[in-house]
């Protein structure tokens, strides 16, 4: 009983408080005093709900798709092979290896790549005489990089490494979210020291890095200091779990 007399007289001091200071805070809700009692507290709380409305509204992410490589060496290889040679792009997603059948988007940079083109250097004048302009030879994991010969697997001539030019750049675009994933890039480290930033973008409507929209924005997942090969761990994306849940189920 003493419980509910303290309760009682807790209830009636809320009211009083309430009929004193938050109403006149809240004139319009509150000009009748019953509707007062039962406003202030509940109002409030009904806006936090709202908030949360709208947190449930914002726009899914986009797939981070594309593992954009962007040249940034200074010297410049005299062999056909300038700029950053990529052998390959291995990806692991909760221990699956991914694979591209895409051809990636190659935009070469400058320094005469031994291959076809106008500013580019044509075969038989390359001491190899190997094409380095083929982006293709960036699709495997790039395990096997023979600097010299071509690519047994392909009878077309292809370097095991495609490269990228002074400040040239290659997107090779998975299909799929990239995050969680472990992504390793494979650069052939010869004579020169040839570095290379990494960047995980989405892709535009063509399947070609949409550079507005990469993961850390401006921020390069992975800068190399000394060329050769990187490998990078991405993140998770927030609130993976369900979406790891829904793949499992699938395969199963
Ligand atoms: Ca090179
Ligand atoms: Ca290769
Ligand atoms: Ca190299």
């Amino acid at each position: 009983m003493e419980t509910l007399k303290k309760l009682l007289a807790l209830f009636a001091a809320v009211s009083l408080c309430c009929a004193v200071t938050a109403c006149t805070e809240l004139e319009e809700d509150c000009g009748d005093g019953d509707i007062c009692d039962a406003g202030v507290g509940a109002g409030g709380e009904i806006g936090e709900g709202g908030a949360d409305g709208e947190g449930g509204a914002v726009e899914p992410e986009p797939d981070y798709s594309i593992v954009l490589i962007r040249d940034i060496s200074t010297e410049i290889n005299g062999a056909g092979t300038p700029g950053s040679d990529i052998c390959g792009v291995a990806v692991d997603c909760g221990g699956e290896a991914v694979t591209s059948n895409r051809v990636p988007t190659y935009d070469p940079g400058t320094g005469g790549i031994c291959g076809q083109g106008t500013d580019q250097e044509p075969v038989g004048e390359c001491d190899s005489g190997v094409a380095r302009n083929n982006p293709n030879a960036a699709l495997d994991d790039g395990m096997v990089c023979e600097p010299v010969d071509p690519d047994p697997n392909f009878d077309d001539n292809r370097s095991c490494y495609v490269s990228l030019g002074i400040d040239g750049e290659l997107g090779v675009n998975f299909g799929r979210d990239l995050q969680g994933c472990t992504i390793t890039i494979v650069e052939h480290a010869g004579r020169d020291t040839e570095n290379y930033e990494v960047f995980i973008c989405a892709a535009d409507a063509n399947g070609d890095p949409d550079t507005d929209t990469c993961l850390n924005g401006d921020i390069a997942a992975a800068t190399t200091d000394m060329g050769g090969s990187v490998s990078i761990e991405i993140a998770a994306a927030e609130g993976e779990d369900e979406g790891e849940g829904e793949g499992e189920g699938d395969e199963g």
